[in-house]
């Protein structure tokens, strides 16, 4: 029986102080790899920062905010190939942007309008997932689908501090493990889940120690580093190319914004505490690395923001244009002989809507 060594205690960094003191490099990634993952994670945060803002016009419904938490989602997604699956949570509900999903798909989603869904073959992203850790088997399922195929995919399964209680997390990990699945557990510990804190959450001292139950390696990550993050993810996906199976890696931040538009966390978070968090984005983290090493300048920094800025500015046009719904599909494909009150449901609903 292969030991498992206990989960790692400190966080990985590789993106050191604003001074540049603990700066290190990434093996593999050179200028124009960097400038990507930057480009990636601008283009998320205007996502993000903009749907904020059509949410407040009355464009889009309730949106999961997930500003500070781009450098998780791109350092993951930029270690993986093409043909190996995501399965985002809500919080991750615009990673597919970074496999070529329009924005205005996305934005359709959180119009609550058909044209927001996908078929998850095309860009290997999975449906987003909202129920808490119900993707996790599905992740996991996938992935020991491809391992019998004799396929080298593998499959990543993002999920927040608060799935690691649910036994949708156990059962997913723990086949995983059984099954020695080419699986990727991304954790976003960002120590809220809505207002439940970490403290009230778990009795383990980190959640990276819930992997030795597994029987899997447990990494631990600045989730603010898009470099570490990038680093872990590499190392847990060539384990589980080389048919080691799966590993669970915690990336640790906090929760900066409210856990969505609906939300009112000053009932429950010092807000202190948050403006201390804010200093420390991840964007700017890694801005200010890049402008130390003299990769990036004040030119392309803005050229680079724009170019994010029209694709917002475009999608957010094709959402808007897209015809409304027909009000039947509310009936549609649930049953396969649909109830006789149906009809007169979809008939009192149409008048309704005029
Ligand atoms: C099975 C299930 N139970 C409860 C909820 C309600 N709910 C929505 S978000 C959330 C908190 C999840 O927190 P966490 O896993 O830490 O993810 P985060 O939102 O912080 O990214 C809960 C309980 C849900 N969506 N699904
Ligand atoms: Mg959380």
């Amino acid at each position: 029986m292969a030991q498992v060594l206990p989960a790692e205690r400190d966080l990985r960094r590789v993106i050191g102080d604003a001074d540049g003191a603990g700066d290190r490099e990434v093996d593999g990634l050179g200028e124009q790899e960097l400038l990507e993952l930057f480009r990636s994670m601008v283009l998320l945060r205007t996502y993000d920062e903009r749907s904020v803002v059509y949410h407040r016009q009355g464009r889009i419904g309730t949106y999961a905010i997930f500003w500070n938490h781009e450098a998780m989602q791109a350092g993951a997604v930029h270690s993986l190939e093409e043909q190996d699956w995501i399965f985002p949570s809500y919080r991750e509900s615009a990673i597919g942007l970074l496999r070529g999903l329009p924005a205005a798909t996305v934005l359709s989603w959180w119009r609550g309008h058909p044209a927001g869904w996908w078929n998850p073959e095309e860009f290997r992203v999975a449906s987003i997932c909202v129920p808490i850790a119900t993707h996790v088997p599905h992740a996991a399922g996938l992935a020991w689908g491809k391992k019998l195929k004799g396929e080298t995919a593998c499959a990543i399964a993002f999920f927040g501090d608060g799935a690691t209680s649910e036994g949708s997390f156990h059962e997913g990990a723990n086949f995983a493990a059984v099954m020695r699945a080419p699986l990727v557990l991304f954790c976003n510990n960002n120590q809220w889940a809505i207002s439940t804190p970490i403290e009230a959450q778990t009795r383990a001292e980190t959640l990276a120690d819930k992997a030795v139950g597994y029987g899997m390696p447990g990494l631990r990550v600045d989730g603010t580093d898009v470099l570490a993050c990038y680093e872990a993810t590499r190392e847990a996906v060539a384990r589980a190319r080389a048919g080691e199976g799966p590993t669970f890696i915690e990336a640790l931040s906090y929760r900066t914004a409210p856990h969505a538009t609906a939300d009112d966390p000053s009932a429950y978070i010092d807000l202190a505490r948050v403006e201390e968090e804010r200093k420390r984005e991840c964007v700017g983290r890694f801005e200010g690395y890049l402008r130390r090493a003299g990769i990036l300048h004040d030119d392309l920094a803005s050229s680079i923001r724009e170019e994010a800025a029209d694709v917002m500015r475009a999608g957010i046009t094709a959402a808007e244009g897209e015809p409304p719904a027909d009000a039947s599909l509310l009936f549609e494909h649930a049953f396969v002989e649909p109830p006789a009150s149906f009809q007169s449901d979809l008939e009192e609903l149409r008048r309704f809507l005029g």
